[in-house]
């Protein structure tokens, strides 16, 4: 008879891509939800846990999963989240070795592919930790705001123009929710897809505020079905952040590099690796 291993599960690559298939087949199945997939909810909550991060005190950051508890739970950026991390409980009761903070941002990384979007290096190595690690409200952008926020806020986390651009394209996805954000409808015809189309309609469409009782937002005048939020619009309102606009909306391949690379830093930030590799996993149509 075969000896069992001894001492403590230490989980591989092998071990993580299986956890990536499992999300990838879960997305596949539960195609029922909002445009038909879990997935640009997915990489939102993987991008609001990251996005607490203060490069200055070094607090906040995907390392942790604080989002679990009421204070950060409930903040107003962090509503309708929750859709997102129920989907997660049933993958993470499969493999209850990967902490959620790790599995948040596996989440992430499959939303990302299984929408072909680019590869995402991912390292493990976060670790949950508990309500007293909550970040305060406020660190996460303000959509009625302008440039000048959009700088403040993702300057905070570390980040140059090129990124705060490059990251923003991640809005080619999902839409907005009235019981959410109180804003409404999706910035692009194929909000399943990570394309550089909200980049082209940005530059393209012809842009009016919407009148209605909500929140102020954009509406395209042409078909009065796709929107843009006021910090979308100070993307092309801004002379430094409009080049990159022009660049991604040109060059696809351009826009999937920067992208990749702005949103693997992201998922790292203030994240104690005692790792320097990083893997890339297979998407399910590989
Ligand atoms: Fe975003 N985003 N985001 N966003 N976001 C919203 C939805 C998504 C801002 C505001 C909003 C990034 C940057 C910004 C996604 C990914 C990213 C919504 C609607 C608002 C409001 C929420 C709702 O009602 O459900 C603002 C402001 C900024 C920057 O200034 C970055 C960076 C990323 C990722 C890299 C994704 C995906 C969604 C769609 C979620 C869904 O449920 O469909």
């Amino acid at each position: 008879m075969e000896a069992k291993p001894k001492g403590p599960f230490v989980p591989k690559y092998e071990d993580y891509q299986k956890v990536y298939d499992a999300v990838a087949k879960a997305l596949e199945e539960h195609d029922n939800y909002d445009d038909g997939s879990y997935g640009p909810v997915l990489l939102r909550l993987a991008w609001h846990a990251s996005g607490t991060y203060d490069a200055l005190t070094k607090t906040g950051g995907s390392n942790g999963a604080t989002m679990r508890f009421a204070p950060e739970g409930d903040h107003g950026a962090n509503a309708g989240l929750k859709a997102a991390r129920d989907f997660l409980e049933p993958i993470k009761a499969k493999f209850p070795w990967i902490t959620y903070s790790d599995l948040w941002i596996l989440g992430g990384v499959a939303a990302i592919q299984e929408m072909q979007g680019p590869k995402i290096p991912y390292r493990p190595g976060r670790t949950d930790r508990d309500v007293s690690f909550c970040t305060p409200d406020g660190r996460l952008p303000d959509a009625s705001k302008d440039q000048k926020h959009i700088r403040a806020i993702f300057g905070r986390m570390g980040f140059g123009d090129k990124e705060m651009v490059a990251l923003s394209g991640a809005h080619a996805l999902g839409r907005c929710h009235t019981d959410r954000s109180g804003y409404d409808g999706p910035w692009t015809f194929s909000p399943t897809t990570l394309t550089n189309e909200y980049y082209k309609l940005l530059l393209e469409e012809k842009w009016a505020w919407k009148k209605w009782n909500g929140p102020h937002q954009f509406e395209d005048v042409k078909t009065k079905s796709l929107m843009m939020l006021p910090t979308d619009m100070a993307l092309i309102k801004d002379k430094v952040f409009r080049g990159y606009v022009e660049k991604y909306a040109k060059d696809n391949d351009a826009f999937f590099k920067d992208f990749s690379e702005a949103v693997t830093t992201l998922f790292e930030l203030g994240v104690p690796f005692n790792t320097e590799e990083r893997w890339v996993f297979k998407s399910s149509f590989d």
